[in-house]
């Protein structure tokens, strides 16, 4: 059920994050903060970031747009599948929209392509539906999950491009999910399924510790928080 490979990027966030450094947070907060001050759009612990960093807990798949599948099953079982040229087939859309991963970088104003989950829900039948969770699927193993409510009305995104470009396969191109209001391990790359499920399950990092839910906002960052 685990992604393969090493946690790169993941090593233990308290020890090695830019941001976590109390002697910088305090001289920021005291000094420099008030004559600078802080983007209301960064949440709590967080820095901003101009780069864009490459987290991926294994290797990265290769996967062609023509053979690209999306498996949206339901808590009955019915699975129906979506290739490449039925997303094509939905409204595609351009957003602007803040991100925030949980080893602490936050990023503004990021522009994708994408297309909205209610519409993918629409497109397989699967929008009226009993199921309260989604457990969500890649190529290669990684899980995570979340509300289905949380993918709904807006807020879930099935992205194929970034920045005026094809989303490329670092970033989990061709098809990712990108739920930004909630830390960015729960915005799958290489998205290969979405588990509708009556009961949460937790996913790949839900499994090690961190938080069912992920606000940034609230920084529930690990299980307790
Ligand atoms: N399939 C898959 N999706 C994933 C991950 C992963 O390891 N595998 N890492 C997650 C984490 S922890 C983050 S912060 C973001 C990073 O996205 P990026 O590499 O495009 O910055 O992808 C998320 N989605
Ligand atoms: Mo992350």
């Amino acid at each position: 059920m685990a992604a393969a490979g090493g946690l790169r990027g993941h090593s233990v966030c308290s020890v090695t994050c830019p941001g976590d450094n109390g002697a910088v947070d305090i001289v920021t907060r005291g000094f420099v903060g008030r004559r600078q001050g802080r983007d209301p759009r960064i949440p709590p612990g967080q820095y901003l970031e101009r780069d864009f960093p490459v987290l991926s807990a294994g290797p990265t798949p290769r996967v062609r747009q023509e053979d690209w599948r999306l498996d949206v099953s339901t808590p009955d079982g019915e699975v129906t599948t979506l290739g490449w040229s039925d997303l094509m087939a939905l409204p595609v859309q351009d957003l602007t929209t803040d991100i925030h991963c949980v080893t602490k970088w936050s990023k503004l104003d990021t522009t994708w392509r994408a297309v909205s989950v209610d519409a993918v829900l629409e497109a397989v039948g699967a929008a009226e539906t009993d199921a309260a969770f989604v457990l969500v699927h890649a190529e290669g193993g990684y899980t995570t999950n979340l509300p289905l409510a949380d993918l709904r009305d807006g807020r879930g995104w099935v992205a194929v491009g970034y920045d005026g470009a094809p989303l490329t396969p670092e970033h989990g191109g061709p098809v990712r999910l990108l739920v930004p209001h909630l830390y960015l391990w729960k915005s799958a790359k290489w998205l290969s399924g979405l588990e509708l499920r009556r009961e949460d399950h937790p996913g790949f990092w839900e499994q090690l510790g961190y938080h069912a839910y992920g606000d940034p906002w609230r920084e529930q960052r690990y299980v307790g928080d």
